[in-house]
């Protein structure tokens, strides 16, 4: 049967109705089917050694369109549909988007299963099934509200499997079913992302907005990723999740170790578990827990076994990021693996006497990344400087007594979502000028360069990016109610809400150039500035940080002097979906960390390869871009990481300093709490972040803002020579194969995994 027979066979048995007939959920519900019926036809990917990799997080992202393309189908489908008045690339949308994720973490996860399985390594991700994830962002009364997420639906990729475990804490049993989606590799077999859940979970118990009880252990464990942790009882769910989620992964690698027959005694050699960032730390203690219990092995033999099978990822510095659980805590979620822990403790300290390195330290603390680094065999960062800050300074203490274990893995992201599929106009212009080998071997792109000084091909990257312009501003028409100046810059600031990334910084940016504006300095062309973030809902200066955006927005298009040259929106929910329509449209890329603060940013990759131009610190892989397209095709500027450093190691940073030695600095931020600002939005928010920019700063926001100023200005003024703008385009696209995901897996299987 052909493609089209079979589909118009799914949407007569599913809806008596023909293609033509059916609506574009309908399409999508019968496309889901179709297309798990061709997943299912291929082989399930095999070898001998394989990597499990345990992550809080899997950012999938809506998968129709990523699964058509990688079994490729999509081309066909599409001209299919197309004739029958329908587009695939709407009917795509209809699909709701996994909330199982947070920000960078997650989506590196889910570009590292898309790049595993296309180049055919066994490895499968096991993680959680969260029922509302991530919560949904509103925005009422210029202030972010919080919504349950409900993003499940009946018909999904998640196959329901018969596998239940029991799962014991120190005060109950709850039993686990896991839950399977299909991972297809671009023209290649199939792995599996495993996703547990609680059979008893509840979904009822979820009040007004996210309020739920947290103490409802068997009805609450999967309902949310990263439920709110400012009291004991969230402290203590985000333990019930993270035992949960190893406890599981644990039952589940063992029984495939025994089910193909392998020697536990030699479990490292067909199994490598990488530990994405300490969440799932516990999957160490516990598989020692259960060898020495079912397996009858003696403690030393179970320690030796566990430490060469697990590997740990280390993706951030902040220290407050960096899980240390309370003992007491851990002695009631899960008193079992408090024995083993101690010892795994009393072990290292007889080793290593020095107290930074203990993993239950004086306060009786117990630290997650302390435990990785002692039993596991590699520990690993996420770009070339951040490695070297976690050698250098941040785990300095451990690499002295386990240089061997340190390596960088810098970041990637998988193009085909990243450009293949968000990007189908660039995808098509590349190939049809360099051919589509660049799709399987990404180093191709260079072959770009060779049209650098080609004027046709310029114009048409140049008419690409107008017409994704095109494309975005009539998605937020209709999503935001907001009109956009397709002949404006887009300026793109899109990541979690944090103040080491600095959004605070751009919106300062945007105070000075309102205020320029005003007093008659207009822009050459105007300005679009676009932000999306969620901020974590105990984290009160990004949910101020968000007002303040938000009042800008407001005042700004209520200003006829100004709207015409500057506008600002900051996009409601932002999420995968949103960053594919955001970031093929973008003119400069904001990636403004404080330096030394980014681990590696993955964003600042994904415009790059889809021609934005970046405007950064010298910060996470930013350095790698900088180096890789030379200074003539980036625009760094303020601090770098080793002065930043000593900043805080001499705490002689005070941002008063550089508000009262800079008029342009102080008008900035006076403008805050300016008599404009307080009738738009809210006194107590507004004064909150100013006292904070003015008292703490603590990411030194006003340090770099001068030079931000100058650099960001020099920027708009160099989008004028068109010429140069476009030669920086290419550039910045030709030179982004490093950065695919693929060659970020091929170097963990070649160093670290070893897969077989
Ligand atoms: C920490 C916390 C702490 C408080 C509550 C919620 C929460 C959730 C996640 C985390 C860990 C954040 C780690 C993280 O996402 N790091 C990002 O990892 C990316 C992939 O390596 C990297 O590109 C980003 O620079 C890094 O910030």
């Amino acid at each position: 049967m052909s493609l089209e027979q079979k589909l118009n066979a799914l949407t007569k048995k599913r809806y008596r109705k023909s293609i033509e007939e059916c609506g574009n959920k309908e399409i999508y519900y019968s496309l889901l089917e179709l297309t798990k019926e061709y997943i299912s036809q291929k082989k399930v990917i095999e070898g001998s050694k394989k990597v499990y990799y345990i992550s809080a997080e899997f950012l999938i992202g809506k998968l129709l369109s990523n699964n058509l393309i990688n079994l490729g189908l999509y081309d066909e489908l599409d001209e299919l549909l197309a004739q029958k008045g329908k587009s695939l690339a709407e009917i795509a949308e209809t699909e709701p988007e996994p909330s199982l994720g947070n920000g960078g973490l997650g989506r590196l996860a889910a570009c590292f299963l898309d790049s595993i399985a296309t180049l055919g390594l066994p490895g499968d991700g096991i993680g959680l099934n969260y029922h509302f994830g991530l919560f949904k962002q509103v925005f009422q009364n210029k202030l972010q509200g919080v919504r349950k997420n409900d993003w499940m639906e009946k018909q999904s990729w998640l196959h329901r499997t018969d596998t239940v475990y029991t799962v014991e804490f120190g005060d109950r049993k709850v039993t686990s079913r896991l839950y399977d989606i299909d991972i297809v590799g671009y023209d290649q077999g199939v792995n599996k992302l495993h996703l547990f859940d609680v059979e008893s979970v509840d979904e009822s118990i979820v009040k007004r907005g996210i309020t739920f009880d947290k103490e409802d252990i068997e009805k609450n464990l999967t309902l949310f990723l990263y439920p709110d942790d400012s009291d004991e009882a969230g402290n203590l769910l985000r333990i019930y999740q993270q035992y949960f989620m190893v406890s599981n992964a644990a039952r589940l690698i063992l029984q495939e170790m025994k089910e193909k027959g392998y020697d536990l005694r030699r479990l490292y050699e067909h199994a490598v578990i990488q530990i994405n960032d300490t969440h799932p730390t516990m999957i160490i203690p516990e598989l020692i827990r259960i060898l020495i219990l079912e397996e009858d092995f003696t403690m030393s033999e179970a320690i030796d076994v566990v430490s060469r099978t697990c590997a740990y990822t280390n993706h951030t510095i902040l220290a407050e990021a960096l899980e240390k659980w309370p003992a007491r805590y851990l002695w009631k979620v899960v008193p079992q693996l408090m024995p083993i822990i101690k010892e795994l403790d009393r072990r290292a300290a007889l080793r290593f006497p020095d107290p930074r390195v203990r993993i239950i330290d004086e306060a009786g603390r117990v630290h997650m990344a302390h435990l990785d680094i002692h039993y596991g065999f590699s520990v690993n960062g996420v770009a070339a400087l951040h490695t070297e800050i976690l050698k250098e300074s941040e785990l300095n203490h451990f690499y002295r007594i386990y240089p061997e274990k340190f390596n960088n893995k810098t970041n990637g992201i998988t193009f085909r979502r990243w450009l293949l599929s968000c990007n189908r106009k660039l995808a098509g212009l590349i190939s049809e000028t360099i051919g589509d080998g660049y799709k399987r071997n990404a180093d191709e792109l260079e072959k770009l360069l060779a049209w650098k000084d080609d004027e046709v091909f310029l114009n048409k990257l140049e008419d690409v990016k107008k017409q994704k312009k095109q494309e975005l501003i009539a998605y937020i028409q209709e999503k935001e109610g907001v009109a956009l100046d397709p002949d404006s810059i887009f300026d793109i600031q899109i990541k979690r809400l944090h103040e080491y990334k600095r959004q605070q910084m751009n919106a300062l940016y945007i105070i000075h150039k309102y205020l320029e504006i005003k007093r008659g300095k207009k822009p050459v062309r105007p300005l679009t500035f676009i932000f999306g973030a969620k901020a974590a809902p105990a984290y009160i200066i990004a949910q101020d940080i968000i007002h303040l955006i938000l009042v800008l927005q407001d005042i700004i298009a209520a200003d006829p002097e100004v709207s015409p040259y500057m506008r600002v929106l900051m996009v409601e929910n932002y999420n995968v979906s949103y960053a594919e329509k955001l970031i093929p449209a973008c003119d400069i890329s904001e990636q403004i960390s404080l330096a030394s603060k980014e681990a590696s940013g993955t964003g600042n990759m994904k415009f790059m390869l889809n021609g934005a131009v970046t405007l950064g610190t010298a910060d996470g892989a930013n350095v790698e871009i900088a180096e890789l397209v030379g200074e003539e095709n980036i625009y760094i500027f303020g601090e770098r990481s080793e002065k930043v450093i000593e900043h805080y190691a001499k705490a002689d940073y005070v941002s008063r300093d550089y508000y009262e030695k800079s008029p342009v600095i102080k008008e900035a931020v006076d403008f805050i709490v300016s008599k404009q600002a307080l009738k738009a939005g809210h006194k107590k928010n507004l004064e909150r972040l100013y006292k904070e920019l003015l008292n703490k700063d603590w990411f030194m926001t006003l340090l770099d803002l001068e030079d931000y100023i100058a650099v960001k200005d020099r920027m708009f003024a160099d989008y004028e020579d068109r010429e140069k703008w476009k030669r920086m385009m290419l550039v910045n696209i030709a030179k982004a194969g490093f950065f695919s995901s693929d060659r970020t897996i091929a170097e963990y299987n070649q160093d670290i995994w070893k897969l077989k």
